[in-house]
């Protein structure tokens, strides 16, 4: 029996525990709290007769805190909407503005005297101008030529509406999505010249899949300093993204194998490797990089992406540079950096022409967010937007 009276003696006891802290917190929301009570009540319930002074018991007080349980974790000022995020076009429109300047409002001038022959000889120019590439140039401009006289444009408005359209053709593919692997940890293999952006972009890129909720691994693969190994670490940090590494002067090959089996260890939905970009000794570093990766993919299976970083800044040096890495690797992809750096832009159309790549991300500018998935309707439109809608670009007359 004597189990039976501890329970009996121990629930007693719950009860009157219970009771207490009932009256307790009746207590603390009762008068002087009652005015707050009411007037936030006024707001939330503003049917409500409030009631004449005087009247206020505890138990009334009681009752509509009971039935009104909002009052106690009343909300603040009603929440500021949230900020609207900004659309693809508006941040191709922010941050092109220098080439708008540039390359945009120098068509756009030309056109607006007329079409001559002399406008479009200064379109050609422009576009070359603007690192398209000669060739490419010459074969726009003449197919451009050619619609104009067939549809019989007469107004450099339409044509210059026709150049836009021939330019989004131009830039269009099939596909331009980064590819992902249906199961296990997606591997993107990251290469380009130093100083383009690499591990900037890939700091982005981490960003962009964790704060969609991914699981991201950073490989540090290039080992050459100690202080790009930092770095890629500092990113990840800011990123939410574990960095594997090893030591200054390690074999990056075994660094982006170690990476693999890291990232499908912890079951990481991504790993981005980083690698080394010296030009000094470009035989050795194309050797470095399809060592990388024949030992990552003899583990991982192909990379999903194969990305090549370019400088949009280094013009049709770019391109050579390029050539070099798709001798090494099967590039999949060219990531575009420091677009918001460039006055020229045509860059972009030189790549998929010349080189035959989709250009699939663009870097537009420094900042963790500033990584867009390219977008040639918006690049186009941001190309030749009236330079007055400019509202975020200081230094645009570069
Ligand atoms: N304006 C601008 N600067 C960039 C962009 N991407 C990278 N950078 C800068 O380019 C420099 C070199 O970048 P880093 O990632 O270290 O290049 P890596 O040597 O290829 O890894 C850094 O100062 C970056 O801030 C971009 O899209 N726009
Ligand atoms: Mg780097």
């Amino acid at each position: 029996m004597e189990p039976l009276l501890l329970a009996v003696v121990i629930a007693l006891v719950l009860v009157v525990v219970i009771a207490g802290g009932v009256v307790a917190v009746r207590r603390r929301q009762a008068p002087p709290d009652r005015g707050v009570v009411d007037h936030l009540d006024d707001r939330a319930v503003p049917e409500v007769e409030p009631e004449p002074e005087g009247e206020t018991d505890e138990r009334t007080t009681a009752v509509d805190v009971l039935e009104r349980p909002e009052a106690e974790a009343p909300p603040a000022a009603p929440p500021a909407p949230p900020a609207e995020p900004l659309t693809t076009r508006e941040r191709f429109r922010r941050r092109l503005g220098r080439a708008r300047n540039n390359l945009g409002a120098t068509i756009a001038d030309i056109f607006s005297r007329g079409i001559t022959d002399e406008a479009w000889d200064e379109i050609e120019e422009a576009l070359i101008a603007a690192d398209v590439g000669v060739e490419a140039s010459l074969e726009l401009v003449s197919g451009l030529r050619e619609r104009v006289r067939e549809e019989g444009i007469r107004t450099g408005e339409e044509a210059l509406a026709l150049l836009k359209e021939v330019l989004r053709l131009e830039l269009s593919v099939a596909d331009r999505r980064l590819a992902r692997r249906e199961d296990g940890t997606t591997v993107w293999l990251v290469t380009g010249v130093n100083g383009t952006g690499k591990t900037t972009s890939i700091g982005k890129l981490a960003a962009r899949h964790t704060s969609a909720g991914e699981a991201v691994v950073l490989a540090a693969a290039d080992t050459f300093r100690a202080a790009a190994i930092e770095q890629l670490e500092t990113w990840g940090e800011r990123a939410g993204a574990r960095t594997v590494r090893h030591a200054q002067g390690a074999d990056p090959a075994a660094v982006a194998f170690d990476g693999y089996q890291s990232a499908r260890a912890a079951g990481a939905d991504l790993l981005l490797v980083d690698t080394a970009g010296r030009l000094q000794n470009k035989k050795a570093l194309m050797d470095e990089l399809s060592k990388v990766k024949r030992v990552l993919e003899r583990e991982a299976g192909p990379c999903d992406e194969v990305l090549l970083v370019l400088d949009a800044t280094t013009g049709q040096n770019g391109l050579a540079q390029a050539r070099a890495f798709m001798e090494a690797v099967d590039v999949s992809g060219v990531l575009l950096t420091k677009l918001d750096g460039t006055a020229r832009g045509g860059i972009v159309i030189a790549i998929q022409r010349q080189l035959g790549i989709p250009v699939k991300v663009v870097g537009l500018g420094e900042s963790i967010d500033d990584l867009a998935d390219f977008d040639p309707d918006a690049f186009v439109e941001a190309l030749f937007a009236e330079v007055a809608q400019d509202v975020d670009v200081d230094e645009g007359g570069a």
